[in-house]
């Protein structure tokens, strides 16, 4: 796409959103969104029409075509920099905060003088904002709750995402010693929690000074000592500056300091009772007899749970949430493995802008992995996200079939669609009709209330041909919170619809978060399992979303990429017909 149509589309997206903030009428909102669109996926360049040509662009009026011509020539919009001084940029912030409409966003400004969040939050504490007339402390509560929800970055928690890479890096070089013979991340990482409070990493070793030793002159990964003992080091570490727990266990101690180290400390807590009760020790050691101190496990963590009569737990489930009731009956939920993921859901490739690997290194790399099938979701036209075009995309399709013939996998004709502020969806039914699986997201209009946003979705997933909502929350891990949704109808909708919803496994979404899916999976409702790959590294989120739906006891026959392909299409054919 042409850099000019880029630009200009920013520029139309940008009178829109301003638009829709000054309260002009959603129809002009509209109709700048959509030229916006066009904008951004129009084939010819934008830069070389001139007006009347200009016009016969599809989504493109006489007025926003006048608009374009007075960008190329003078380097920016009247109407834009009219906008600009009108809505002040903390009229904007202000939007962000999830219950708090532009309306009042105006209002805010114009009679209290409100900038920004600063200055909103000092209102509402003063009481100032509830004794607007017309808004009172319901409305003031309510835009509270919001600021908190936007405000509420919980500082010393760092996301996952940003410790991930060290600690699986720290472990390959540990596990490369002769002295260490395993090592592993424990504690909140290996349970899956989206954000941690400090690093833990356990190895097994014989010679725990030496080990000791190495970690602490790795001065590329130290930045200092917190302390040195003889069965633990604990250092703050540079890039991220988390502190890293490095904890120094004998080989046979292996699979209790595993469980007690991965904790979490409530689900600690009830297997040490359970030990009490049955006459015996649990601790980071082994399990023993409490008269005798004999040994009665700690090699593995089988033997570990076995030896106080559970089963297994897999680690992102040791929340104590039920989990060591169910392992004691026998109940607890054969959770998806990556074993049983023989498929991918969402991934791109550079046929839409933000793909960064061709097709065919996609297409390699899944297979690579071992996937029998791996369906490709470029994004649709819309602008924001540099979308394929029709063009593009049936292009792709005549390339599919060789791909899958000569990397031995089948292969998905999919797309990524993107959610209008109505609910709508890229192309129209016929043409979706012709693809395999369609993934629907939110990417624009992010900061709408959430009646607004369950509404699009709802709306989305009533589309027969929608197959999935893509990260369905919208967070950004550490960035921005997740939209206000009314899972309860999110999820209702999902079942009633047969529509599939995503578990996005890119560590800066994990998204559905997963006491959500847990929800979902209660309700009945099928999953996605998404690496949303835009890299042949990103397939390696896979693993992440698994351990997402594990965290929300997502058994392996919810999960639609455990499915061979006919049963797959099968999914996707059952939603058309109930359509009908
Ligand atoms: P975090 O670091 O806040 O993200 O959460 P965790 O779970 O990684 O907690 P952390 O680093 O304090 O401790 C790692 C594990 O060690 C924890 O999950 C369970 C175990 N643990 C630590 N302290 C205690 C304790 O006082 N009692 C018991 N039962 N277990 C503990
Ligand atoms: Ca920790
Ligand atoms: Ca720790
Ligand atoms: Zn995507």
């Amino acid at each position: 796409m042409a850099w000019a149509n880029t630009e200009i589309a920013r520029q139309l997206e940008e009178i829109a959103e301003l638009l829709r903030l000054a309260g002009e009428d959603a129809f002009r909102v509209r109709a700048y969104e959509r030229a916006a669109a066009a904008a951004g996926a129009a084939e010819v360049d934008l830069g070389e029409l001139d007006e009347a040509e200009l016009t016969e662009v599809k989504g493109i009026g006489a007025s926003t075509a006048a608009k374009i011509v007075e960008f190329r020539a003078t380097g920016e919009i009247g109407l834009l920099s009219e906008l600009r001084e009108q809505v002040p940029p903390g009229v904007v912030e202000l939007t962000r905060v999830p219950g708090l409409g532009p309306k009042t966003a105006r209002r805010l400004h114009a009679e209290l003088g409100i900038g920004g969040l600063d200055d909103l939050a000092a209102a509402l504490e003063d009481g100032r904002v509830a004794a607007l007339d017309g808004l009172g402390e319901r409305s003031a509560a309510r835009i509270a709750g919001g600021l908190e929800r936007i405000g509420a970055k919980d500082t010393d928690r760092t996301p996952v995402a940003d410790v991930v890479d060290l600690a699986v890096e720290l472990c390959r070089r540990l596990e490369a010693l002769d002295a260490v013979e395993r090592a592993a991340p424990a504690g909140s990482l290996r349970r899956m929690r989206e954000t941690v409070g400090d690093l833990d990493v356990l190895v097994a070793t014989s010679s725990p000074a030496e080990v000791a030793e190495t970690v602490r002159g790795d001065t590329d990964l130290v930045a200092e000592v917190l302390a040195d003992g003889d069965t633990k080091l604990s250092v703050r570490t540079r890039g991220p500056g988390v502190q890293l727990d490095v904890r120094l266990v004998e080989p046979e101690a292996w699979g209790a300091a595993l469980v007690y180290f991965t904790g979490s400390k409530a689900h600690n807590v009830r297997l040490r009772e359970r030990a009490v009760r049955d006459g015996l020790t649990v601790n980071e050691y082994a399990v023993a007899d409490r008269e005798t101190g004999q040994r009665r496990a700690g090699v593995t963590e089988e033997e570990v749970y076995a030896a106080l009569g559970l089963a297994w737990v897999p680690p992102p489930m040791r929340e104590d949430t039920g989990e060591i009731e169910a392992a004691a009956e026998g109940s607890l939920p054969q959770v998806v493995t990556e074993e049983a993921v023989v498929g991918d859901l969402h991934g791109h490739s550079d046929v839409s802008g933000d793909g960064r690997a061709s097709l065919e290194a996609m297409v390699a790399a899944a297979a690579e992995r071992g996937l029998a099938w791996w369906a490709v979701t470029d994004h649709a036209e819309d602008l924001t996200m540099n979308g394929a075009s029709r063009a593009d995309l049936l292009a792709r399709r005549e390339a599919l079939p060789a791909l899958a013939e000569r990397y031995g996998l089948a292969l998905l004709d999919g797309l990524e669609l993107n959610i209008d502020g109505e609910g709508g969806v890229d192309y129209d039914a016929e043409f979706l009709a012709t693809f395999d699986w369609c993934v629907a997201s939110i990417h624009t209009m992010l900061e709408r209330d959430g009646a607004a946003q369950t509404g699009r979705l709802c709306t989305a997933m009533a589309n027969p041909h929608v197959h999935a909502i893509g990260h369905p929350s919208g967070r950004l891990l550490g960035q921005r919170p997740g939209y206000d949704l009314d899972w309860e109808r999110v999820i209702a909708t999902a079942v009633e619809t047969g529509t599939a919803l995503e578990v996005n496994g890119a560590l800066r979404r994990l998204d559905m978060p997963a006491e959500v899916v847990r929800r979902a999976v209660q309700a009945g409702a099928t999953l996605s399992l998404a690496s949303d790959a835009h890299t042949t590294g990103g397939l390696a989120n896979l693993t992440w979303a698994v351990r997402t739906a594990q965290r929300g006891w997502a058994p392996a026959s919810a999960v639609l990429n455990t499915r061979g392909l006919e049963e797959l299409r099968a999914f996707v054919a059952a939603k058309r017909e109930r359509a009908r």
